[in-house]
């Protein structure tokens, strides 16, 4: 009986939650933009990687991010220095962020700026390997990160990130020779739970692989139903 009224309330959460992300998406398309939803566990490289992105593409994309950690703007500072919009979002005791958490963070983005100047909104989850896969916020695609530190095991216990993701960055390359991770197992893994995402490794620290990144990025922008239109 606790168990019904339990799964009840996780699908009238997720609904609600599924509304929001929706009317987010509306807003994004609206204004041309598109948006990803970075999400991993906690030290996988998001925040490294999004540096490396807004330095390397800032003078070809018009570019915000949107930050979510629980407590600090640590990484919100790191990525500020880059001179693109980081909208901090602190979630207290959430473990992801949900999209009335994006929706008031594009709010004030639109209200700071011209939304319709922007082509690409990153979104930085909360670092956590299960829930945020739960929780559109109104992204376009979904991008998860997988350290070589975590194993290759990973895909299959947490499988909903995995399943979820149209983008795979099988991140810190640079560390594989110096540890045991079998990376054919691990690909392997991950096409047991999803056959068709793009996987690429990179390394932000070496550089390897960061162009593939990029052309995925680009590729993802232009995908834009309003840049289409723009351009067309
Ligand atoms: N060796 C190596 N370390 C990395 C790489 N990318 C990130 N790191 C390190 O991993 C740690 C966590 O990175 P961070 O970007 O903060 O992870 P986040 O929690 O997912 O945002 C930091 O100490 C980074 O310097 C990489 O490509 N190679
Ligand atoms: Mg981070």
């Amino acid at each position: 009986m606790h168990q019904t009224f339990d799964a009840a309330l996780e699908i009238n959460l997720l609904h609600a939650n599924q509304q929001g992300a929706d009317h987010n998406r509306a807003h994004f398309d609206e204004w041309g933009i598109t948006c990803l939803n970075l999400m991993s566990s906690p030290g996988a490289g998001k925040t490294v990687l999004l540096e490396r992105t807004l330095a390397t593409l800032n003078q070809e994309l018009k570019m915000a991010v949107i930050e979510g950690d629980m407590t600090t703007e640590l990484d919100a500072e790191r990525l500020r220095q880059y001179d693109v919009p980081v909208i901090a979002i602190n979630t207290g005791r959430s473990c992801h962020l949900d999209s009335k958490m994006v929706s008031g963070g594009i709010h004030r983005l639109a209200h700071e700026y011209n939304p319709t100047e922007f082509d690409l909104v990153l979104v930085e989850n909360v670092g956590n390997l299960v829930c945020p896969a739960e929780f559109e916020v109104g992204e376009h695609a979904k991008v998860a990160l997988l350290s070589v530190t975590e194993g290759e095991d990973k895909p299959l216990k947490y499988p909903v990130m995995f399943q979820e993701a149209d983008c795979l960055l099988i991140t810190k390359m640079d560390l594989a020779p110096h540890l045991d991770i079998d990376l054919e197992k691990l690909e392997f893994n991950v096409r047991q739970i999803n056959p068709h995402v793009t996987i690429i490794p990179v390394a932000a620290k070496t550089g390897e692989g960061l162009e593939t990144w990029f052309a995925w990025l680009r590729n993802q922008v232009q995908k834009s139903p309003t840049k289409q239109l723009a351009t067309a």
